[in-house]
């Protein structure tokens, strides 16, 4: 595979883009929060561009990593856009660095190289575990110094820099967006550190009571999922000449568990919580951005959210009380 990036031939004419053809990696027995953002991103893209036009790969853990099956799919359906979700989360990852380490890595440089042999306009998302404690957080700038200290971290920094690297080197139409926690009801929590903000609303409204794993005072950026769907496919469509940078932060709101709770105490009353922090989630945290500057994203593409922490909780508790009747 390395021999092809050495072609100086190589050129990646822009992929037609009046219908493009999706193609959406998930994973569905590894990483069942990404997989669930991926069948909700599948909807919008299909809502867009057709059903016909929009495949999601049944892919297992195996299937991310094997190339000539994932080759397959893309020539097979004549595949424009890739949209590449396969990935361990922070919490997780840590806890299996080896099998995180091949996922979002090895399954990376697969999607790299298919996305240049392919000429694919090319989405990876990162996220604010692209920074770590040496990485200005209040706020965190598109360009500062990364160094981040989780794999899940260490693998979106080296996603990022991969892409950059194949787009101008070779012209791959490679597009990055830093994505805050993202909260959905139909995202099961998948091994992140931002979960304990999807987990409490169910809590409020089963038991009424939740244990955090982070101190009440720990802010960070978050993100209703309709809006991270929105920034994604407006991101996706977005001209080429707009696009003065190729990894973008996007932001929408930053909070704390003790604020989310005190928003969610406003529609039921009697929710308790106690925290009680775990070192390794909790010195994750600490070493992420509490705010994201979006401000480029803003500019060259106009990103704006519709989110903010009221409407995220009055949203959640809604859907969860639908989803359950
Ligand atoms: C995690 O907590 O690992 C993810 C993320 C912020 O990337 N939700």
């Amino acid at each position: 595979q390395m021999s092809r990036w050495n072609n100086q031939d190589i050129q990646n004419p822009a992929p037609p883009q009046e219908n493009p053809r999706v193609l959406i990696t998930g994973d569905i027995n590894i990483q069942s929060g990404n997989f669930a953002q991926s069948t909700q991103h599948l909807f919008l893209f299909r809502k867009q561009y057709g059903t016909e036009n929009v495949i999601l790969g049944p892919f297992v853990y195996a299937d991310v990593l094997d190339y000539r099956h994932l080759r397959e799919l893309i020539v097979n359906n004549r595949v424009t856009w890739l949209v590449h979700y396969s990935a361990l989360l922070s919490a997780v990852g840590e806890a299996n660095v080896a099998l995180a380490r091949k996922i979002n890595i090895t399954g990376l440089h697969n999607v790299l190289d298919l996305a240049l042999e392919n000429c694919l306009r090319l989405f990876v998302p990162s996220t604010i575990g692209a920074f770590g404690p040496s990485s200005p957080r209040d706020p965190a700038p598109d360009l500062c110094v990364q160094r981040p200290r989780t794999i899940y971290g260490v693998s979106k920094v080296h996603g990022e820099l991969m892409g950059e690297y194949l787009h101008h080197k070779y012209g791959l139409d490679f597009r990055c967006l830093r994505y805050p926690g993202v909260i959905s009801v139909n995202t099961p929590p998948g091994g992140g550190t931002t979960d304990y903000a999807v987990q409490i609303f169910h809590d409020a409204l089963s038991t009424g009571h939740h244990e955090c794993y982070l101190r009440a005072d720990t802010r960070l950026p978050m993100m209703h999922i309709s809006d991270c769907h929105r920034a994604t496919v407006e991101f996706m469509q977005a001209p080429e000449c707009q696009l003065s940078l190729r990894t973008y932060n996007i932001a929408a709101m930053s909070f704390t568990p003790e604020e989310v709770a005190q928003e969610i105490r406003k529609h039921l009353p009697h929710l308790t919580v106690t925290y009680n922090p775990d070192s390794v989630r909790q010195t994750i945290a600490d070493s992420w951005p509490v705010r994201f500057d979006d401000s480029n994203a803003r500019r060259d593409w106009g990103w704006a959210p519709a989110f903010g922490l009221e409407e995220l909780v009055s949203d959640m508790l809604i859907s969860i009380r639908e989803n359950k009747t």
